[in-house]
């Protein structure tokens, strides 16, 4: 059976994503405010199409995409730089490379257990995420 990242995923904890937000650019103010979320992510996955939705109580973000197809990324909400994104598979973890103004900008997602993992990637600066099943 192929990994299925479908489901309903609560951050239980978050590493270097303030420098990860430096990185990007983002204001001190909006920084102290997102470093406190705890965001939720529902993920429906049918075959190679995708969509994942990040909530929280401050901001949200919405991206769907299928593998292999690039398309332009507003990160609206977040650093607002346009970027063409592409996500492959690298064996069972999801990979995206946001090519645009930053360089080596990306992330990957991938499961061990009941737990779902992401890397976020800007610049020299890598933030690790772990979310658990709701
Ligand atoms: C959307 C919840 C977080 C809101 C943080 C608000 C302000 C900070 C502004 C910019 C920081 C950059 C990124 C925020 C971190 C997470 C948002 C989505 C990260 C992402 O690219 O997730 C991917 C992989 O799951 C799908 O969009």
């Amino acid at each position: 059976m192929p990994v299925d990242f479908s489901g309903t995923w609560n951050l239980v904890s978050s590493d270097n994503f303030e420098s990860y937000m430096l990185a990007l650019g983002i204001d001190f103010a909006t920084r102290k405010i997102a470093k406190m979320l705890k965001p939720q992510k529902v993920i429906e996955q049918e075959g190679d199409s995708f969509s994942i939705q990040t909530t929280s109580t401050f901001r949200s973000y919405f991206v769907q995409f299928k593998i292999g197809e690039e398309f332009e990324e507003d990160n609206k909400g977040l650093d607002h730089r346009k970027c063409k994104s592409v996500v492959t598979w690298d064996n069972d973890k999801l990979v995206c490379v946001q090519t645009g103004d930053k360089k080596n900008r990306g992330w990957t997602h991938w499961i061990e257990g009941d737990q779902l993992y992401l890397e976020l990637r800007c610049e020299d600066q890598v933030c690790k995420q772990v979310y658990k099943r709701a």
